[in-house]
């Protein structure tokens, strides 16, 4: 927490949302009955393997929340098979393209992944994940089933493949197929369980390319993110025939020398990302629940936030990079309806095109992939600059609440004992990073 408001001192109208988000947020104060064991141990899990995805799940309404809590941790347990390189092939096929029949198995569980893999005591305890699974209505798991069957499949016949094992990604249709199955098809039982709930029209079941396009913008983001902590456990996702332009070896973009280089190849994998941004608006245009709205948009928010950020960005080649907590809460708590949404797009593409500069190769590519956010923000809300206009007093009272409390808060962070505040690094605060 403390280290939140230090990033953010500059920033005074991310201190006000801290402050906000920490103290004045109605919490949706849903106690799960301690009798009810396992259920209460999945959404320990939930807590411990989503660095991202429990804040927003926790706040969905009651009648589609723990379809999607054991939704999300099938997978994950599904991806934590995947990721796992100790595991031979010989196992690992297998295990991938029959998750989809053990999630019936009452009692299974998995000992065999190595110490190192983060999210391993989740299949050591992966019974309590099975048993929420059987409890709920079958048209759920239906759902789920079907999602799982093809991810698995699609992993195992990514994890035998020579040339990727050999060269990571090769084509960018490849780099689509591969994002679709670990996060399109997220997006796709995402829909159709919206759907079976009731919460959602019939209708959104059926927006197949829409439904994938919200994983993909997700999955891309991440894979640009994560260059380097993926190429240090040689683990290449950046499709070859991008990279492939610029250098020899996906490994050679972080070389002395090459700097130039690798910025130009991160503005084409920048770019690829961004051409899914209109289609994400349209899908999140389409929904009606509340509570699915914010679960839905705030992931594609942190995206597009991300992206600007990555964009022109050497670090990305050195480090991670990732945007400051008091910027997540800001965009967490303005995430209520698609004004709000399809405004903070266009303004990460007016930031894009201020970084954009005309001695880059993509340059008129990446101009007409942020003048496509614009285009679809005037077509399809033609009100959006009167709407914000309107919420501009807001943003104003935000910025002098969190200036005055953010000098306030500077004050006591000097003065309070000092044992109080956590600099071991770990954050209470448990939303994106
Ligand atoms: C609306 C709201 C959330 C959405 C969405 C639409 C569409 C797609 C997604 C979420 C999925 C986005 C995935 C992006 C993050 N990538 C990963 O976690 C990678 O693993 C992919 C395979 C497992 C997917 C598990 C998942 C993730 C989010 C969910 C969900 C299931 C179910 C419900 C809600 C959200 C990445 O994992 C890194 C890691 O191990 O931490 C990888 O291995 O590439
Ligand atoms: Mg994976």
């Amino acid at each position: 927490m403390a280290t939140s408001f230090f990033q953010s001192i500059f920033y005074p109208s991310e201190i006000g949302a801290l402050i906000q988000y920490k103290f004045f947020r109605p919490s949706p104060n849903r106690v799960i009955p301690p009798e009810q064991k396992a259920k209460v141990r999945c959404y320990e899990f939930l807590n411990k393997t989503s660095r991202s995805f429990a804040t927003v799940i926790k706040e969905l309404d009651d009648d589609i929340r723990d379809a999607v809590c054991i939704f999300y941790l099938v997978l994950r347990g599904l991806d934590t098979i995947e990721d796992d390189m100790s595991i031979p092939i010989e196992k690992k096929e297998p295990l991938l393209r029959n998750f989809c029949k053990t999630i019936y198995k009452k009692g299974w569980t998995f000992d065999e992944n190595g110490p190192n893999e983060k999210d391993r005591q989740l299949l050591v305890e992966f019974d309590v994940v099975i048993d929420e699974f059987l409890g709920l209505g079958k048209k759920f798991q239906d759902v789920i089933v079907d999602i799982t069957d093809k991810m698995g499949n699609g992993m195992a016949d990514y994890a035998k493949d020579a040339a990727y094992n050999k060269y990571g990604v090769i084509t960018n249709k490849d780099f689509d197929k591969y994002c679709h199955y670990v996060a399109g098809l997220v997006g796709i039982g995402l829909s159709s369980l919206f759907s079976t709930s009731g919460l959602e029209k019939p209708e959104l079941a059926k927006e197949i390319e829409l439904s994938n396009s919200m994983g993909l913008f997700l999955q891309k983001t991440n894979i640009i993110r994560d260059y380097l902590d993926d190429l240090l456990v040689n683990r290449r996702f950046w499709p070859k025939e991008i990279w492939s332009k610029y250098v020899d070896d996906l490994a050679d973009l972080r070389k002395p020398g090459n700097e130039k280089k690798a910025i130009d190849c991160l503005s084409t994998i920048v770019l690829n990302a961004l051409q899914h941004a209109p289609e994400c608006l349209t899908y999140l245009n389409k929904l009606q629940n509340k509570s699915i709205f914010s679960f839905c948009a705030i992931p594609q928010v942190m995206a597009i936030a991300t992206l600007a950020l990555l964009f022109k960005n050497y670090n990305v080649y050195t480090s991670v990079v990732k945007i400051r907590k008091g910027e997540t809460v800001k965009l967490i708590l303005k995430c209520t309806n698609i004004f709000e949404v399809a405004n903070i797009f266009r303004y990460y593409a007016r930031v894009i095109i201020q970084k954009n500069d005309s001695k880059d190769p993509n340059f008129m590519k990446i101009s007409v992939a942020c003048g496509k956010i614009e285009q679809w923000c005037q077509t399809n809300l033609p009100d959006i600059d009167s709407y914000s206009s309107s919420q501009q007093d807001n943003d104003i009272m935000m910025f002098l609440i969190g200036f005055i409390l953010s000098a306030f808060a500077a004050y006591l962070l000097y003065y309070v004992n000092q044992e109080h505040l956590d600099y071991k690094g770990r954050e209470t605060l448990d939303v994106f990073d």
